[in-house]
């Protein structure tokens, strides 16, 4: 594919090839104290990306002490919300010189489509250079009182935080956090999933050759239930950060009930979709499946329940199948390329049964339903019609390029049906009504509600859950408040 052809993929073959990745401690990569290494698999070939250390509870340890060392350390703590905020300008600056190269590293370790990871590469920086202007406008306040009395309130960092990151959009999960966790002054210990460590790795060896102090920023790539959990237990982590499913969010909460770990948890979703018969169709159809095929399906926030008013069912059901038929399913780097494999072998597993569920509950499967070829884990986009809100298909996360499509009689009963699921992350309404468009988007339980698009995003945008799909807010002003705690002082003059 001519996508292979580039400066930025032989960049990005160099790198991997120049040996197994190590962790990031203190400003040094080090190997895992056991010497454990782990494989990072193409899902698109199956093939061996190559090795990185594996952290384990004694790896964390280190990195901990590291990051609170630095934390603690007048080249952090005293340094100038100005300084802070050129560090940040320059990782938005190194993100976008070596953008082709983190863009292929993240097809290859993702299976996204290049477009789509280019794409993703440009919010990155974009997300940085947004937080780079916040050291310098996080403020407190001087509160009213009475001539003997002076009170303020002080906004300071949390101090060390543990970011904890999936596997689907590993770059953008990393810079979410990163960036306003260093905006604040914290020091951060990250943990990238198993599955997709690569360029949170070369981010972090970019960000080291700007010059942050060492162990502001300590990587330690492992599994959830060695790194990841010794993280969530460890005492002397402040914060903690957490992006994966709802099952391990429960278990992550409890983990940091131990030392009183302020928690933030971007955990599972299950979006309507709710499309008026007075919405804009073409551009309600062509994004319907942009919504539930982007990424092969595995975003938090996709929509995956499409409501469309009865009148429409058949029309709609039948339009988007076709047009989702057209979706080409395949490698990352063939530039035709819509879709990509899911992560892994275990991810298709899952994925298959679902479209099994589907079928025997008996909703009606109008595209797809089935692996694609015996190389790389690739599945049909799927669409399954008259689908009720309570089967397993619409109730469950799949996490796959599956949609179930819903029929609903009004607006009352819209809501009705699209509120009612475990989670609340994401919503979008189509219809040229602006009243309707507000009052639905006000009735509907997300963190996040799109009027006629979907998946749109943009730094000064925050996202998060309702209900179980967790709470705090990641991106626009309210991570600075996820990052930083108010401290109140009162002078009696
Ligand atoms: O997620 P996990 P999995 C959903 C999605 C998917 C399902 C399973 O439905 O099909 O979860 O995916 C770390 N203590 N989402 O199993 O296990 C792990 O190493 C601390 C939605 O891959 O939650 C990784 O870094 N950490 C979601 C991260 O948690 C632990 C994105 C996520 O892995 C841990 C991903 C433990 N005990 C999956 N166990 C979204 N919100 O977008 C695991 N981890």
């Amino acid at each position: 594919a001519p996508a292979r052809n580039t400066a930025g993929y032989r960049k990005a073959m160099d790198w991997l090839r120049s040996g197994p990745k190590q962790l990031l401690i203190g400003g040094r990569w080090v190997p895992a104290l056991s010497g454990k290494t782990f494989e990072t698999i193409d899902p698109a070939t199956e093939e061996s990306l190559g090795h990185v250390a594996e952290a384990a509870a004694a790896d964390v340890d280190l990195a901990v002490a590291a990051a609170r060392r630095a934390f603690e350390a007048p080249t952090w703590s005293g340094i100038s919300p100005h300084a802070r905020a050129r560090f940040l300008l320059k990782i938005a600056e190194a993100v976008e010189q070596n953008a082709e190269e983190l863009a292929v590293l993240e097809a290859l370790d993702v299976g996204a489509p290049l477009a789509f990871a280019q794409r993703h590469v440009a919010h990155v920086a974009e997300t940085f250079r947004y937080y780079a202007g916040w050291p310098t406008k996080i403020l407190g306040t001087t509160n009213p009182t009475d001539g003997s009395r002076f009170i303020y309130m002080l906004r300071e960092p949390m101090g060390v935080c543990a970011l904890i990151n999936a596997w689907n959009v590993p770059l953008v999960m990393a810079a979410t956090k990163i960036a306003p966790a260093l905006a604040c002054g914290n020091t951060v210990v990250l943990k990238p999933a198993e599955q997709t460590p690569l360029t949170t790795l070369r981010l972090a060896e970019l960000i080291e050759e700007i010059g942050l102090p060492s162990g502001v920023l300590n990587v330690v790539p492992g599994y959830g239930a060695k790194a990841g959990a010794a993280m969530s237990a460890h005492p002397d982590i402040d914060k903690i950060a957490f992006t994966g499913s709802t099952a391990v969010g429960r278990q992550i909460m409890q983990a940091a009930a131990g030392n009183m770990k302020k928690v933030t948890l971007e955990l599972g979703g299950k979006s309507p979709n709710i499309v008026f018969p007075d919405a804009d169709l073409d551009r309600a159809v062509e994004t319907a499946v942009v919504a539930f095929c982007r990424n092969s399906g595995q975003i938090c926030s996709a929509g995956t329940r499409l409501f469309v008013h009865e009148s429409l069912q058949d029309e709609v059901t039948e339009r988007v199948a076709k047009l989702a038929a057209t979706y080409k399913v395949g490698s990352p780097f063939d530039p035709n390329t819509n879709m990509g494999p899911l992560i892994s072998g275990r991810q298709m597993g899952r994925v298959l049964s679902y479209m099994d569920a589907g079928r025997s509950e008996g909703a009606r499967l109008t595209l797809g339903g089935a692996r694609i070829g015996d190389v790389g884990y690739f599945v049909q986009p799927t669409v399954f019609a008259s689908v009720s809100n309570r089967m397993t298909i619409a109730r469950e996360e799949i996490f796959g390029p599956v949609l179930s499509i819903i029929p609903f009689k009004d607006e009352d009963d819209a809501v009705l049906q699209g509120n009612d699921t475990e989670y609340g992350l994401a919503a979008a309404v189509w219809t040229r009504d602006a009243s309707r468009a507000h009052r639905v988007a006000r009735a509907l339980k997300a963190g996040r509600v799109w009027i006629n698009t979907y998946a749109e995003s943009d730094p000064v945008m925050s996202m998060g859950g309702y209900k179980q799909s967790g709470f705090g807010r990641e991106m626009g002003a309210e991570s600075i408040e996820a990052y930083t705690q108010t401290k109140s002082v009162l002078m009696r003059l």
